[in-house]
């Protein structure tokens, strides 16, 4: 099974600034714990702050591998055209956050991703990845 997991803007930070909310593990540390958990997995990871790299990697993707999991980051609630592109690929995709955003400022609770895709995991912290793999298996 091939799942690529695609991390979108700021979340490059994760571990070195607000721990209070976002932990304090990097995803580079967190990412070969899962690798090491579910070693029956082919993993591909990427992340970029860029919104049109993320509209690449996702049709890039999203035609081969059996899952893609999805943390937009802030695009999540602004990007019609990554919205579009999770619409537009075969390759189910889970919408993941390491916050609940539904408890966090109003903004935050639109999602453009989230009515295209297979389902959302949120608010368990990197856990919602580990979870979101689950939903695959
Ligand atoms: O909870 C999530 O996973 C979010 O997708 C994270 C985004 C936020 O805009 C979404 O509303 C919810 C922000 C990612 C920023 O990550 C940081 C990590 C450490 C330090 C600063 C930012």
């Amino acid at each position: 099974m091939k799942i690529s997991i695609i991390n979108g803007p700021n979340l490059n930070l994760l571990g070195k600034r607000e721990p209070e909310i976002y932990g304090s593990l990097t995803f580079e540390a967190y990412f070969e714990e899962l690798k090491q958990k579910f070693p029956s997995i082919e993993f591909n990871y990427y992340q970029s702050n860029i919104e049109g790299e993320l509209i690449d990697k996702i049709q890039e993707f999203g035609f081969t591998y059996d899952g893609i999991i999805l943390n937009a980051g802030a695009y999540t609630h602004t990007s019609v055209g990554i919205g579009d592109a999770v619409k537009g690929i075969t390759t189910p995709v889970v919408e993941v956050h390491i916050s609940n955003t539904f408890s966090r400022e109003s903004f935050r609770h639109q999602s453009y991703i989230s009515g295209n895709a297979k389902g959302v995991v949120l608010g368990f912290g990197l856990k919602s990845y580990d979870l979101a793999i689950q939903s695959f298996l």
